[in-house]
Order: C-alpha cells, then sequence, then structure tokens
C-alpha cells in the first residue's frame, strides 16, 4: 500500500507504555504496538474458544450456539473446560482484548498528543461488561451468575435475569440509563441532522458555516449549546448510559435481592403521608 503523503505527518515514533519502539509500527493503515499484538493474540485465543465450544455444542446454528458460564455448584473456583472452563478462558482473553485495545488507543493519543477521552469513554464500556462477567459474580460468590456467549442465550439471560426482580423497569439506576440511551439517540440524532443540513447542501447550494447550526438551534429551541458543547454533551450522555447500566446490574442481586417495585416503598413509607 503506498504511503500517502498525510501518513508522513501523523506517524510519529514514541508513545508507547510498553515495548520502546520495538513494536513501534504500522500494518497498512493499522498502527501495531505492544497492545496490538496482544489484542490480536487475546481475541484470535478468545475466538479459537469459542468455536472449539460450538464444536462441542448440539449446533453450527449462529443463533443457538451457545458458551454457557459454569454451574453455580463450582462457586469462585476453576470450572472443568466442558462445564464452563471455556466461557472461563473466553472471558479472560475478552477482558485482555478490550484492555489491550484501550491501551492501544492511548499509545496513540501520546503519539498524537490528543487526550485520553477515546480510551477513557471505551473504559465506561469495558467496565459495564467487567461488572456483568467479573464483578457481579464476584459479589454473588459464583461465575455462574456471568452471562453466557451466544446471540438467544444471553437475550434469554437478560430475559430470565430481570424477572427474577418481578419488574426490571422499577429499578431506578435502570431508569436512569434508559433516559440516557434514549437522550443520546436524540442528541446523535439532531447532531447528525443539522451537520448533514448545513454541511451537505443540494446541487448548486453553498455549505453553510457553522455559525448557522447555532442559528437554527437558537431559533427552534431558543438555544444553542454550541458546536464543542455538543460533543461534550454527547460523550457524557453516552458514558452515562454505560454507566448507570452497570451499576443496575450491580445492585440487582448483591444489593438488592427482591422485586424492583418493593424498592419503592420507601416512598410510600415516608412519614409526611402519616
Ligand atoms: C446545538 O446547539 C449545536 O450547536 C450548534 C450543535 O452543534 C452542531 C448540535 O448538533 C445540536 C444538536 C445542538 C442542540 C442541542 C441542545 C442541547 C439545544
Amino acid at each position: 500500500m503506498a504511503m500517502l503523503n498525510f501518513e508522513k505527518k501523523y506517524r510519529v515514533r514514541g508513545g508507547t507504555l510498553l515495548g520502546g519502539d520495538l513494536l513501534d509500527f504500522w500494518v497498512g493503515p493499522f498502527y501495531v504496538g505492544f497492545f496490538g499484538v496482544t489484542t490480536v493474540i487475546f481475541a484470535l485465543v478468545g475466538t479459537l474458544m469459542i468455536v472449539y465450544g460450538a464444536a462441542l455444542g448440539p449446533t453450527w446454528n449462529l443463533w443457538q450456539i451457545n458458551i454457557a458460564p459454569p454451574d453455580l455448584k463450582y462457586g469462585l473456583g476453576l470450572a472443568p473446560l466442558k462445564e464452563g472452563g471455556i466461557w472461563q478462558i473466553v472471558t479472560v482473553c475478552a477482558l485482555g482484548a478490550f484492555g489491550s485495545w484501550a491501551l492501544r488507543e492511548v499509545e496513540i493519543c501520546r503519539k498524537l498528543g490528543i487526550g485520553y477521552h477515546v480510551p477513557i469513554a471505551f473504559g465506561f464500556a469495558i467496565f459495564a461488561y467487567t461488572v456483568l462477567v467479573v464483578f457481579r459474580p464476584l459479589l454473588m460468590g459464583a461465575w455462574g451468575y456471568g452471562f453466557p456467549y451466544g446471540i438467544l442465550s444471553h437475550l434469554d439471560w437478560v430475559s430470565n435475569t430481570g424477572y427474577q426482580y418481578l419488574h426490571f423497569h422499577y429499578n431506578p439506576a435502570h431508569m436512569l440509563a434508559i433516559t440516557f440511551f434514549f437522550t443520546n439517540c436524540l442528541a446523535l440524532g439532531m447532531h447528525g441532522a443539522v451537520i448533514v443540513s448545513a454541511a451537505n447542501p443540494r446541487r448548486g447550494e453553498t455549505v453553510r458555516p457553522t455559525e448557522y447550526e447555532d442559528w437554527f438551534f437558537r431559533d427552534v429551541v431558543g438555544y444553542s449549546i454550541g458546536t464543542l458543547g455538543i460533543h461534550r454533551l454527547g460523550l457524557f450522555l453516552a458514558v452515562s448510559a454505560s454507566f448507570w447500566s452497570a451499576i443496575c446490574i450491580l445492585l440487582s442481586g448483591p444489593f438488592w435481592t427482591r422485586g424492583w417495585p418493593e424498592w419503592w416503598n420507601w416512598w410510600l413509607n415516608l412519614p409526611i403521608w402519616r
């Protein structure tokens, strides 16, 4: 692949956290680095373990393949390979791959001299996954509380786990998470639409500068958060959605074992009603 002229400008040496200059190079458009190598190794081993688990199972139907966590009787110990051990290895590989990917992002940020916002934002997603398969199982005393790796099986897990708490929509952290997800959709919908409306005009019309985006929202809602502000808002909404999702499931089991509707009894029990 030919070296594009702008690659000379951004492909700078250094900024690595580990390995010094050893793996400080690119393959095609991809930066490699120590953590690029560990990402590939973890992802490859994890994927192969999933394929191995699928081969042991009853089906190659993509929807039905399931890599189940160990039975609860294994507690927080290691399970035999075919009884949840594969799930445990896949989980370690996933955490290794996600962590490596985040650190590779950090190295690229250091090379470019930009902030660490992207790896930090990704960290919220990693946190949510880690809550599901590590922190909550640890607090509940068994790896078997982790969710199974499979398209339909993980949906069944979500449904079953939700109904164990009677009505998950009464979980206040779940309410917050959903509100952030929806508001995030609203913000990205508005932002994407306003950018395209101004920056991608019909044939013969001119591209409008960014003030037009401010003016549009001042006219519509009396306020513009600004062209930098909307991206700060978007980052906040997105990481908040991940964060409160993680909290809502972390609360369920380790800190609240009854139905979530019942949690609201504190409201009915306020002394002001007496
Ligand atoms: C906005 O105010 C703004 O600044 C000009 C944008 O940047 C292009 C936007 O994309 C959006 C969606 C808004 C509107 C947001 C609020 C909170 C009024």
